[in-house]
């Protein structure tokens, strides 16, 4: 059956052939009954092709970036959940476990639990893009990050930073630097295909998911009605918390369940160094000072809805501007000097930083860090994106 046909197909028909299905074998004397009041209650009812082929959540999909490389996409179906963070859970994550620093504003702008509805299905990325995958875009599109653009530069860690002192105040060891972009993060290591990408702005992920759109279009592969995009602010959090109810992590409110799928700051040791971050609160190592690879957990580092490293990791930039008074439904733009929202947490975070409702505000559209990343996200377009 084509899809335009499926289309004009009437809900009534669809519910006859169901109950064709569900009745016949045990009670087929019911049948003709219930087919004509189906018929009856449905009949002239149009049903929206997008609901009948809507893919069972989990479905996964290989997308082609050409040149042997892949991205894979999750299905989410629509539903309701808690955004943002109650008052105690705000109390742990700037207490001694959550190690977040009491007294700042980053806590607040998450706002109390509210219901929100993603109404829409969505395909969203099973990892962080990874340096491979935004490797192709770059090498095909031939784009200019905006850290390599004339006096670009990225804020990236120090390695003669020495400023950890376990009494007294952390200096800060982020600095920025010319010349230092997603192809060298300054790390203290080579930078692998396999780790996600960093040092990308919102303007230079929007880019990606453009390009990736374009493509899919020219191949014949995207579905009607959906482009690439960053994931709103609402649909990142519902695709964090994996379907279950609120908490802290997806996997609940225990940051020692986070042993063995979570990439913080921890106990790692730091290259060339032999005492820990000082604010490192975890009980165990994730075995990466920095970044892990994507998906390095396995299933054990995936939630509910299959995704990996949605806290930790790298913070994620999603499509929304900034509100200090909390996180929309809707995603929510302004006119002037944006902050795009990052998500999630990153590898040198504490635990308190890397929650499902923690939001950050980032200084502006190109700004550029080795902390921050993204994901993609398959879905609608949404109302009041900025053309650039
Ligand atoms: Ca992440």
């Amino acid at each position: 059956m084509s899809a335009n046909t499926q289309r004009t197909e009437t809900r009534s028909a669809i519910w006859s052939r169901k109950m064709v299905v569900a009745s016949y074998p045990s009670r087929p004397g019911v049948l003709p009954v219930l087919a004509v009041l189906a018929a009856v209650i449905g009949a002239g009812l149009p049903i929206r092709a997008a609901e009948e082929r809507e893919p069972a959540q989990g479905t996964a999909k290989q997308v082609d970036l050409g040149g042997g490389v892949s991205l894979e996409v999750v299905y989410i179906p629509p539903g309701e959940f808690l955004m943002g963070s109650t008052p105690e859970e705000r109390a742990w994550a700037t207490g001694i476990e959550g190690g977040a620093t009491p007294g700042t504003s980053r806590e607040k702008p998450e706002g109390d639990p509210r219901p929100t509805r993603v109404k829409h299905g969505f395909w969203m990325g099973r990892t962080e893009v990874s340096v491979g995958q935004f490797r192709r875009f770059v090498e095909e599109s031939g784009y200019v990050t905006d850290a390599e653009k004339p006096g670009g530069w990225a804020q990236c860690f120090d390695p003669e930073w020495d400023g950890y002192h376990f009494t007294t105040q952390v200096m800060h060891p982020w600095k920025r630097m010319p010349g230092k972009s997603w192809r060298d993060p300054n790390w203290a290591f080579p930078n692998e295909d396999v780790y996600p990408v960093v040092c990308v702005s919102w303007n230079d992920d929007r880019a990606f998911c453009q390009w990736l759109t374009k493509r899919e279009r020219e191949a014949g592969r995207l579905p009607e009605g959906l482009e690439y995009r960053l994931p709103t602010e609402a649909e990142w959090e519902y695709a964090c918390r994996g379907g279950r109810p609120r908490a802290f992590f997806w996997w609940g409110d225990e940051l020692e369940a986070g042993e063995g799928r979570l990439n913080i700051s921890a106990i790692d040791f730091l290259p060339g160094r032999t005492k820990t971050w000082p604010l490192a609160k975890a009980p165990w190592s994730d075995g990466y000072p920095f970044v892990s690879p994507v998906d390095h957990y396995g299933e054990k580092g995936r939630n509910g809805f299959g995704l990996a490293d949605m806290c930790g990791g790298v913070w994620e930039f999603v499509l929304d501007h900034f509100d200090p008074q909390g996180g929309h439904e809707e995603a929510h733009f302004v006119e002037t000097d944006p902050h795009p929202v990052c998500r999630g947490g990153n590898y040198f975070d504490v635990p308190g930083n890397a929650r499902c409702a923690v939001r950050l505000g980032i200084h502006s559209t190109s700004y550029s860090d080795s902390r921050d990343g993204f994901r993609v996200c398959l879905g609608r377009p949404v109302a009041g994106e900025p053309a650039k």
